[in-house]
């Protein structure tokens, strides 16, 4: 395994943590300079289009992406301690803390940043990312597994659901 990280950035800082609870030191690093825009260029978006750290390159060849689905899969690998929960109940409300963190905080706060601090807009600016988004990803496509949506994938309608367009119908039993 190797496992794509930057120095200072919190995401990988949060593998890094769970790593060392876990005692793990035994996994390759590599570093990726996002200051230099490393993460932008061909070789990194092969291994994740959305050109974000960390990513783990799995012993199979594969690429996961996202803290949260690495510290999971780490979990696995490593399960002592313990830091997932030992049922279904103690998985459930850590993934709830673990959620209302990272939603309600700290992506408030890394917007905050990324959209204020100087040293963001230049790499705001470079449009490498979205022109691999584009073009469905360096390696040719995005896969179901590295993203759900993007600016460029147009949402699908489900049949059976009302148009977002359409306006609402009254319930049955009203009397308006
Ligand atoms: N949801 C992702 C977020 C990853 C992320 O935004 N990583 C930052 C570093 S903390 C990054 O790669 N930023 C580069 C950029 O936005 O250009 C995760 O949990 O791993």
């Amino acid at each position: 395994m190797r496992l794509y990280t930057a120095a200072r950035a919190p995401n990988p800082r949060r593998v890094d943590m769970f790593l060392a609870e876990k005692g793990v030191r035994d996994i390759e690093r590599e570093l990726v300079d996002l200051n230099a825009g490393e993460h932008k260029q061909d070789g990194f978006l092969a291994r994740n289009p959305l050109a974000r750290v960390p990513v783990l390159e799995l012993d199979d060849g594969r690429f996961l992406a996202e803290s949260r689905a690495i510290c999971s899969f780490l979990e696995s690998l490593y399960p002592e301690p313990n830091l997932m929960g030992h049922d279904g109940e103690e998985r459930a409300f850590i993934e709830m803390a673990d959620r209302q963190i990272e939603l309600y905080l700290f992506a408030g706060i890394a917007n905050c940043i990324r959209h204020t601090h100087s040293a963001w807009r230049r790499l705001n600016n470079r449009s490498s990312r979205n022109t691999a988004l584009r073009r469905g990803g360096s390696s040719g496509r995005l896969r179901a597994g590295s993203m759900a949506t993007s600016p460029h994938t147009p949402m699908r309608r489900v049949s059976g659901l009302p148009s977002p367009t359409s306006p609402p119908t009254a319930p049955s039993n009203s009397r308006a």
